[in-house]
């Protein structure tokens, strides 16, 4: 006879066994303990499905936050009574009259934009930064017009704006010329070209330099006319069809067309045409001093591909009273050598 304490998974404390009874309760113990075990593992093996669940129970209620898309403020209408915005560049202004928040001034000017105008009225680029991950914004054309503001909604996102005011149109009143900045470097950069003039209570775009055709919204650049082709002899010709201009270029040291453009003896073996790409530079001069402003317009020009940069499309642009559109009154093709002089 003999006594052993022993300690019984899932019991408290210690049992005392006495006698015979000890390979019976050792074969008693082995299955409770093999019960505990198998019961654990049931219990392991049901937590695998759930721990899961759990995790994407979070990411679901995280999700939602970090996949905020950046909303637009669609202006509720183009026109509020109120008397002046007031505000100066850097200012972040809101106009809840047309429900927009948060915007920031980035340009102001003044000029004369009706007839009835005494004295100089504010017009404002404003930006909306409300969701910038980057430098870029929304833009919004303000302009204050006895006692009212017009708005004007430029439904995109750019980098940069730049912001005239000047006459265009020879009516002796100002209109608004705005430059947009959207890629200022890589290549031939992206911009687009704006001329409005306010009429009676509305803003009137009646130039601008991304022409969207609405049959297919395809879209393309405004057509200064330029255009290119490679003759025999290593010479490029490019011409401006709306002013006869016309100048002719030496490929003959230009390594790079060899064996593509021309062969070794200068004859053309695949022609290509030039690309012209958005007005990098647009801006109003009275070039010719008669008080009315053209505007002077730069387009990056390349021929086998975008970096293939042979130099600049100049164009003067002026605006016909009686067609009611800008037209090329002057055009020159600035080569790259000297393009890259200026
Ligand atoms: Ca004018
Ligand atoms: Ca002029």
């Amino acid at each position: 006879m003999y006594t052993e304490t022993i300690d019984l998974p899932g019991t408290k404390g210690t049992s005392t066994i006495i006698g015979d009874d000890y390979m019976k309760l050792i074969r008693i113990g082995a299955i409770v303990l093999i019960s505990l075990v198998l019961s654990s593992c049931s219990v392991d093996i049901g937590k695998d499905p759930v721990e899961p669940a759990v995790q994407q129970q979070d990411s679901v209620e995280i999700t939602p936050a970090t996949q905020e898309i950046p909303a637009h403020q669609n202006l509720l209408k183009t026109y509020a009574e109120r008397s002046v915005l007031d505000a100066n560049e850097g200012m972040t202004i809101d106009v809840p009259e047309v429900g927009l928040y948060g915007l920031v001034v980035r340009r102001k000017e003044k000029g004369y934009l009706t007839s009835s105008s005494s004295f100089p009225t504010a017009v404002y680029i404003l930006g909306d930064y409300r969701y910038d991950r980057s430098a870029c914004h929304d833009s919004y054309l303000a302009v204050e017009v006895e006692g009212k503001v017009l708005f004007f909604d430029f439904k995109n996102n750019c980098d940069d704006d730049l912001l005239y005011l000047c006459d265009v149109d020879g009516d002796g009143l100002d209109e608004i010329v705005v430059q947009q900045v959207f890629a200022p470097s890589g290549g031939a950069g992206s911009y687009e070209s704006h001329v409005f003039k306010v009429v009676d209570d509305d803003i009137c775009e009646i130039f601008d330099s991304l022409i969207v055709d609405p049959s297919d919204n395809s879209w393309s650049y405004f057509d200064t006319g330029f255009s290119g082709v490679q003759q025999d002899g290593f010479k490029e010709v490019i011409s401006n069809k709306m002013t006869g201009y016309e100048i002719t270029l030496d490929y003959s040291s230009e390594s790079r067309y060899r064996g593509r453009i021309f062969d070794d003896n200068g004859k053309v073996i695949e022609g290509f045409d030039i690309h012209c790409g958005s007005f990098y530079q647009f801006i109003p001069e009275d070039i010719d001093g008669d008080g009315i402003y053209e505007i002077v317009c730069l387009q990056y020009v390349s021929i086998t591909d975008e970096t293939d940069w042979i130099g600049d499309a100049k164009s003067i642009l002026k605006f016909n009273p009686d067609s009611q559109r800008f037209e090329v009154v002057q055009a020159e093709f600035i080569p790259r050598k000297q393009a890259a002089m200026d």
